[in-house]
């Protein structure tokens, strides 16, 4: 397999993705090249939803796509935004308003355990009865301020204690080293080789 459509909408997602393919010598091609529309994303697991994508961008481009379905997880919201991560704070989708409406759900909450997770999943082709699938999580706490200019979605509030950095003060590199998209995509990448 040399290329790869890469099943998302999200430009952020497309370049932590592509950096890690790169060495690869896969050639990751975004679903945007291909005009593909944005698949609906009805389901109330990642996994589920990533599968929809994949299929979708498979289906409409003829090639092998990779999807990915991630989100952030509260421990002490019962692990809310989750699935709706991107749309927390309703439509049109804004990370500065998904970022306000979180601080101030857990205004006043002790417990800030939180975890990014991601699922990513690999069709051959739109009807791949056996997709490769593979998720990573990456725990944290959530800060009261936001901290950091880089990243996307909750990344400025995300504090990852082992660096005692949020994830919009480190850059790319260092963010898939450690991220639920770094390691869904090492373990993706695993299984590829094994077959
Ligand atoms: P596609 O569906 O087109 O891939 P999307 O942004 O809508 O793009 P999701 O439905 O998977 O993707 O929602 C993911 C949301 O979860 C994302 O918009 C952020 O709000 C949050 N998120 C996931 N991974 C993140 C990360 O690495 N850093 C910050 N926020 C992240």
């Amino acid at each position: 397999m040399q290329k790869l459509v890469i099943a998302t909408g999200n430009a952020h997602k497309l370049h932590e993705i592509s950096t890690l393919l790169q060495p690869l010598g896969i050639e990751a091609v975004s679903q945007s090249a291909f005009n593909v529309p944005e698949a609906a994303e009805p389901h109330v697991t990642f996994i589920e939803n990533a599968l929809a994508k994949a299929r979708h961008a498979s289906r409409l481009t003829g090639l092998p796509a990779l999807a990915d379905d991630s989100g952030i997880c509260v421990h002490a919201l019962g692990g809310a935004p989750g699935v709706i991560s991107a749309i927390y704070a309703g439509e049109p989708r804004s990370d500065a308003r998904n970022n306000e409406k979180l601080l101030a759900a857990m205004q006043g909450i002790a417990d800030r355990l939180a975890h990014y997770h991601c699922a990513l999943v690999l069709v051959r082709h739109a009807d791949d009865p056996q997709p490769i699938i593979a998720e990573g999580q990456w725990h944290g706490v959530i800060l009261e301020t936001p901290r950091g200019e880089g990243g996307f979605g909750y990344d400025p509030l995300f504090l990852d204690t082992t660096l005692n950095q949020t994830v919009a003060e480190i850059s790319t590199e260092d963010k898939n080293r450690v991220s639920h998209r770094g390691k869904a995509l090492r373990a993706l990448v695993e299984r590829l080789r094994a077959e």
